[in-house]
């Protein structure tokens, strides 16, 4: 039996939110807007369009369309400049225990991220090779909670939504996943992501008796 596991990248596979912290937060400063880890974790999972939109809502800004794009490449490349830091030591616990219990089983996985740099940082952590199919920010147009990212996924995989589970840590993600019919597992705090059919804190508390009981289900 062959099901399709579609991990997130950002908060699952890897703790980028740090940097897009870093460069959002030297960003609203040199707009005089304050921003706060509090704020960050509102734009978990949020595109980068939408992410300087709610910074600039936040700080009461209009700026114009030009400014609004210098802004964002801004932003960018000084996350680029952090992520092309990365490597292996920075996956998150257990993840790659469970892409190899995963794998082993002969089991479908994708990456199903919001993220323009999810290519990037994939290959900096090397685990590229672990994915059959990756949709990131370059392939969809509609944001989480649209289930637009996990659908491709999905039809890339050749697996149908039911069949499909999704590994999450932000809101609309899992809203996404619960949308497009999946499976869907939240990774991170539980009175935060109660929306999703599982919880886990992180992935040493995923067995392979779990994992196991998904592939069969
Ligand atoms: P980029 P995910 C998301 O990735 C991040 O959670 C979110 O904070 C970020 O703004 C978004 O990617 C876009 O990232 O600027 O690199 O294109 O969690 O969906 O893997
Ligand atoms: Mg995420």
């Amino acid at each position: 039996m062959k099901k399709a596991f579609i991990f997130d990248l950002d908060g699952v596979i890897v703790d980028t939110a740090k940097y897009h912290f870093l460069a959002w937060q030297n960003l609203a400063n040199s707009l005089g807007i304050s921003f706060s880890s509090a704020q960050n974790e509102q734009l978990k999972g949020v595109s980068r369009v939408r992410s300087l939109e709610k910074i600039l809502a936040w700080g009461n800004k209009t700026i114009s369309e030009e400014e609004f794009t210098r802004l964002m490449h801004e932003k960018n490349e000084e996350y680029l400049e952090y992520i092309t830091k990365m490597d292996a030591s920075e996956i998150l616990p257990d993840v790659p225990r469970v892409l190899d219990y995963l794998m082993a089983q002969n089991q479908a996985i994708a990456l199903g991220s919001a993220s323009k740099n999810a290519r990037i940082i994939l290959d900096k952590v090397a685990l590229t090779e672990k994915f059959h199919a990756i949709v990131d920010g370059t392939n969809v147009s509609k944001a989480k909670p649209d289930p637009e990212v996990f659908l491709i996924g999905a039809q890339e995989l050749g697996v149908s939504p039911e069949h499909c589970v999704v590994f999450e840590d932000s809101v609309a993600g899992v809203q996404a996943a619960n949308i497009a019919n999946m499976i869907s597992i939240g990774i991170g705090d539980a009175d935060v992501l109660h929306e999703a059919d599982y919880i886990f804190k992180d992935f040493t508390a995923i067995d392979e008796a779990f994992l196991s009981k998904l592939i069969k289900a």
